[in-house]
């Protein structure tokens, strides 16, 4: 069939037809698309709860990226809208592998996604790619360099890529990834991988939501922890040292035997599984086949022994504890009371006239009278 919008030859054209004879003929208007059109543009005006429902259950990815964006604003208005949509969307959630992942700026993070995505793609997986923080200090720039380093991933139509804002909106980072996760796998992505960069906070974060969280690294960057804390490799599930390509394959080599060696003597982030190092290459691809098979191994041990449901439980009550923290301290410090009261208690503390444990007491006792 012709090209859409396009002209074509028609079906019989005379022999030494001459530039004259119509020898190209141009296609109709195509109802089916004015009325998808038609309907999309409505839609794209004012969507309604059931709207919203209806486009992420049926991955429109559209829709999709309003309601995250529905989640991610600050306008409580926004959010309660989301909060009907998240309510309705719930049975349809939490039947995906959620996957962190972790490592120093440069290390590979967004180029592996990238060759994970597209080898998950083909064995018929839906990704969801969730970026937290991209627009840290750390690592300027980098949704640029995300956007090219995952060209053939952001192509891809089982893919739907997005980076989480940065801190300073309501209700904090986590709570809007969580969230933003619920609605990807309602919408069908089976498979939510969630970059973060290894220098912050965010790390624990991302642990607190994931299933299975990889450290990505590098070898022979002559510090072999390469500013990563030690307290991150024992968040880990795997250890995995990418740009083992090239010269550097030996190396990477190297550093596998000895992170190995080093993982005995760490606590395992999770109970029944060893942490373990392996190599791999974003650039080539050699050794994404051989970690995927970690992770479903991964699975299946912590599924078996109950591990992977134990966890999720108690996220889902840490995710609450979090939720009430946050709104408690967001009341707190943005009542207008305490706001003045702060100001006067704080230089009362600096003029040593008070103890801090005095000057939060009367704070606190200030904020109970209100209730
Ligand atoms: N040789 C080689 N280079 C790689 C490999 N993986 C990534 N790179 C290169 O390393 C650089 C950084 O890659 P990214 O994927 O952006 O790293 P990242 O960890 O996502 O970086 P941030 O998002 O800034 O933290 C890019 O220039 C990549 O082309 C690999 O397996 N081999
Ligand atoms: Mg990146």
């Amino acid at each position: 069939m012709a090209k859409k919008n396009k002209s074509y030859n028609p079906d019989w054209v005379p022999e030494n037809a001459s530039e004259a004879f119509a020898t190209k003929v141009i296609r109709g208007v195509d109802m089916d698309d004015v009325v998808k059109k038609q309907k999309s543009g409505k839609k794209r005006l004012n969507l309604s709860i059931a709207d919203y429902i209806e486009g992420v259950l049926e991955n429109d990815r559209t829709i999709l990226a309003r309601t995250i964006t529905l989640i991610e604003s600050n306008s409580p208005d926004h959010n309660e809208t989301a909060q009907k949509v998240l309510k309705q969307i719930l049975p349809g959630t939490g039947n995906s592998l959620r996957i962190g992942i972790t490592g120093f700026p440069g290390a590979g993070k967004s180029s592996l996604i990238e060759t994970l995505g597209i080898y998950l793609i083909n064995q018929g997986h839906k990704i969801a790619v969730l970026a937290i923080d991209p627009s840290s200090t750390v690592t300027k720039g980098s949704i640029l360099g995300d956007k090219t380093r995952m060209e053939k991933l952001s192509r891809e139509q089982n893919c739907f890529i997005r980076p989480s804002p940065s801190s300073g909106t309501l209700g904090g980072v986590a709570t809007k990834t969580r969230e933003t996760m619920l609605v990807c796998e309602a919408a069908g992505y089976d498979t939510i991988l969630i970059e973060t960069v290894g220098v912050g906070q965010s790390e624990t974060t991302v642990r607190s939501m994931v299933d299975f969280f990889l450290l990505v690294m590098i070898a022979g960057a002559g510090d072999e922890l390469q500013g990563i804390k030690k307290g991150v490799i024992e968040l880990a599930d795997t250890l995995l040292i990418n740009k083992a390509d090239g010269d550097n394959k030996p190396k990477a080599l190297l550093a596998k035997s000895d992170f190995g060696m080093a993982l005995h003597y760490i606590q395992p982030a999770t109970k029944g599984w060893q942490t373990e190092a392996h190599i791999c290459s974003a650039l080539t691809g050699e050794g994404v086949k051989e970690f995927w098979e970690v992770v479903r191994k991964f699975q299946e041990t912590t599924k078996a022994n109950g591990v992977f449901y134990d966890r999720r439980k108690n996220q889902a009550i840490e995710w609450m504890n979090k939720m009430i923290e946050e709104r408690l301290h967001s009341e707190f410090f943005n009542n207008d009371k305490i706001k003045k009261e702060f100001n006067l208690i704080n230089s009362k503390i600096l003029n040593g006239e008070i103890l801090p444990t005095e000057g939060a007491e009367r704070l606190l006792s200030l904020y109970k009278s209100f209730k």
